[in-house]
């Protein structure tokens, strides 16, 4: 293939895929009108993908589809199912279902970030005992469906090492110790395919772009040798390896010791590998993490540059990015003319492919359009704001650094005079169909802004009564006024700009529409102190000013490239430091900056980590260090991975750090500990991803567990995350019993003191 795709979204242009799960998870609807709404979206991206430009009979279109996950797809397809799921008597799709969702009091498999991206996947958990072997080689299915529609596909499956390196050993066991077995499988699939006339078959390799799995780089290379060596040896089609994300020089150069036909090289994230053998090259070159226009021009030079045979793609999978920029109702031409999402960009790919084969002088049109859009990109109004810029360039040392944490601690102390163990929650209560109706109502215009008003302020002094009478002691306003914690600011901030069809899977049927940074960032107005006033008027408790850091505001956005991260980070720091000062001088004391992304940014490989944590880090502190010793500043971190990122913990310097500990029993505070952290923290005691109930027992074991790792004076008594994904009929007994058990936990001090 000349040119080609890693992957293509699959939740739908208008996320078909997503009604039609979560009609049938309700029972509304039967299976075989999923599977009849799955096969017409497959159906239809073969056919655009086609019209674009890619071809039908070399294999030039990838089969990604995945009803859920495409981790989720091999452990389905190995049979690696965990022990509590073996007993259930159900249909094979409706177990593919209840590994990702739990089932009848099992719980399921753990999900978690998917490289350095905002995709999750669910975690395969492997030992010694678990079964393994082809229940049923659904790659095989969606290449004969295709095929009677005249389009020959390439399956596409997660490779056999990535699988493996990302599976969790069961207490500690090393799943790479199955690798044969797990190689029997696939090359059992592989002569099936071989079987029925499949040209090619795809699989992904991200897991050789990442230093944090656990392998070293000598054993990866014994691993990949071994697998592919094995692979290739049988009767099979030709095979296309992926390695996107990041750097993987050396593994292609591993994989081009085996039999594979053809090596995909991530040549955005990723360095250009000096030799691939005699394999053919798949060129990764347009960005399928960003939607951003290509520069045609120098990604063609570059590819005309590279010897032997070359196809040209994407980066990585197109899932990242949504569907079609020409649905969007752009609020200028220039955006119009700057943004690329995934069928754009398979036209970009088709273009390059043909500049590469008929010459230049073909694709001249295309090459002056991307050309023109890059210059009118530097000229344009809001991408260089001189006052912005020379904010940020007067930034110093000094502006990101506190009073000492002692002075500050007694200050705080002084000033909110808060019991031991204070409780709170992490910011957001539950997201009502009636907030819903009323921001759809807004939208429409049917509610004008003073009404619209009204009803979310009729909200908040519900949620500050009910906090109120469970008898919390930090209270939050309840974030009524918010429907995604990125784009409300991406909406109130300079710089940005929101999208209507954007959406973007994040794991399963939930979506995300990641908002645009596109130009200089700045406030023009304040954002959330009008809220926090209000909220902080009806109650003589505290409640916390709520603001999104920096970092998750570009980690959930797709953020312009033509500025160093670290320098758009700042630009964001400042627009939230006026913020958070405003916030202050309103009479606001305590202030949360929360930060869940911050682990996910994190880069891929080591080298690249520590340069990753001081621009991060320090955009954080920029936007909280310009308070009052006696202000209180709070973080929010989620994801339970904190391992990579302990010490960032530490150097954000806040007073109080909120943290998912629930689901890991505590495991991180000795962890944190030991880094020198000795600030106010915040475990979760309990998970509010579940919809149980915790008890008071279960909440005080936690809480007592964590009162061990920490002085009292210290430790505060919260849920594990944000309430908005919750129902009340959760959330209060749930509160009840965390306010019940802190007052036990206190008692249990006093008494031992
Ligand atoms: N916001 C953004 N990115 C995120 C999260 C977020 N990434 C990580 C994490 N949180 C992902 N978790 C979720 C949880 C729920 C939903 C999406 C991602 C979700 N989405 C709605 C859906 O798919 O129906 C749509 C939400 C909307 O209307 O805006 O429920 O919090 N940016
Ligand atoms: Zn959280």
């Amino acid at each position: 293939p000349s040119a080609t795709i890693v992957g293509y979204p699959r939740i739908g242009p208008d996320r078909e895929l997503k009604r039609a799960l979560e009609s049938y998870w309700a029972g509304k609807s039967e299976r075989d009108q999923l599977q009849s709404a799955a096969a017409r979206l497959r159906l239809q991206s073969y056919e655009r993908l086609s019209d674009l430009g890619l071809s039908t009979v070399e294999a030039a279109i990838p089969a990604s589809f995945s009803y859920y996950d495409q981790v989720l797809d091999v452990t389905a397809l190995l049979g690696a199912i965990p022990e509590r799921f073996r007993d259930f008597d159900i249909e094979p799709l409706d177990l593919y279902f209840a590994l990702a969702r739990g089932h009848q009091g099992a719980a399921a498999l753990e999900m978690t970030k998917w490289f350095n991206t905002n995709y999750h996947y669910l975690v395969p958990e492997i030992d010694a005992h678990t079964p393994i072997s082809l229940t049923h080689n659904a790659p095989l299915d969606l290449y004969r469906e295709a095929k009677e529609a005249g389009i020959t596909v390439r399956p596409t499956l997660v490779g056999p090492v990535t699988y493996l390196l990302l599976a969790k050993g069961i207490d500690g066991y090393n799943p790479l110790d199955r690798l044969d077995d797990v190689i029997d499988v696939y090359a059992e699939v592989l002569h099936q395919l071989y079987a029925a006339g499949v040209p090619w078959v795809q699989l992904d390799e991200p897991g050789v772009t990442s230093d944090n799995l656990g392998i070293t780089t000598e054993e990866l290379q014994n691993v990949l040798l071994h697998a592919y060596r094995r692979l290739t040896s049988g009767k099979r089609p030709s095979i296309l390896v992926t390695t996107p994300y990041g750097e993987a020089v050396s593994a292609i150069e591993t994989l081009s010791e085996t039999d594979v036909e053809a090596i995909h090289v991530d040549l955005v994230h990723g360095t250009q590998p000096q030799t691939w053998g005699n394999k053919v090259l798949v060129a990764g070159i347009v960005n399928g993490r960003n939607i951003w226009r290509a520069d045609l021009s120098g990604a063609l030079s570059r590819l005309a540059s590279l010897p032997g045979e070359v196809s040209v793609a994407s980066s990585t999978s197109l899932q990242h990015v949504p569907y079609d920029a020409s649905r969007e109702n752009w609020e200028s031409e220039d955006l119009a003319l700057w943004t690329a999402f995934a069928d754009q960009k398979v036209a970009e790919i088709v273009t390059l492919a043909r500049g590469l084969d008929e010459g230049r002088d073909a694709v001249s049109a295309e090459l002056a359009l991307a050309d023109a859009a890059h210059k009118r990109r530097h000229e344009a109004p809001g991408v260089s704001v001189k006052a912005i810029r020379e904010a940020t360039a007067a930034v110093t040392q000094a502006d990101r650094e506190r009073a000492p944490y002692s002075l500050r601690a007694d200050a705080q102390a002084q000033r909110f005079s808060l019991p031991a163990i204070p409780t709170t929650t992490i910011g957001s209560f539950p997201q009502t169909p009636q907030i819903r109706q009323a921001r759809a109502l807004h939208a429409k215009g049917e509610l004008n802004e003073d009404q619209y008003r009204a009803r979310l302020e009729d909200e908040i002094r519900s949620v500050i009564a009910l906090q109120e009478k469970l008898g919390l002691d930090v209270l939050v306003h309840g974030e009524p006024e918010r429907n995604d914690m990125v784009q409300y600011f991406a909406e109130n901030l300079e710089g940005f700009t929101t999208t209507k069809h954007g959406w973007v899977q994040s794991y399963g049927s939930r979506c995300t529409r990641p908002s645009v940074l596109w130009g200089d960032v700045s406030r023009s107005a304040p954002i959330t102190v009008s809220w926090s006033t209000f909220a902080q008027s009806l109650t003589d408790k505290p409640v916390k000013g709520m603001l999104t850091g920096p970092v998750t505001i570009l980690a959930w956005s797709f953020v312009r490239e033509d500025l160093p991260l670290g320098e758009v980070a700042d630009q964001v720091g400042l627009a939230l430091r006026e913020e958070v000062g405003d916030l202050e001088s309103a009479g606001i004391g305590i202030i949360q900056v929360d930060e869940p992304a911050l682990r996910e940014l994190l880069p891929l490989r080591l080298e690249d980590q520590q340069e990753y944590l001081e621009w991060s880090i320090g955009s954080f502190r920029l936007a909280t260090s310009g308070v009052r010793p006696d202000t209180q500043i709070h973080t929010h971190l989620c994801y339970s991975e904190f391992g990579d990122v302990i010490s960032a913990i530490d150097d954000l310097n806040a007073d109080v750090t909120s943290l998912e500990a629930a689901r890991s029993h505590m495991e991180v505070l000795p962890e944190l500990a030991a880094t020198g952290f000795d600030r106010g923290i915040g475990p979760g005691v309990y998970d509010i991803h579940s919809p149980q109930i915790p008890t008071e027992e279960q909440i005080t074991e936690l809480l007592a567990l964590a009162a061990e790792a920490v002085p009292a004076q210290r430790l505060w008594s919260n849920p594990d995350c944000g309430l908005k994904t919750r129902t009340y009929q959760e959330v209060i007994p749930s509160l009840e019993n965390l306010v019940r058990a802190t007052a036990t936990v206190r008692a249990q001090l006093e008494v031992s003191a």
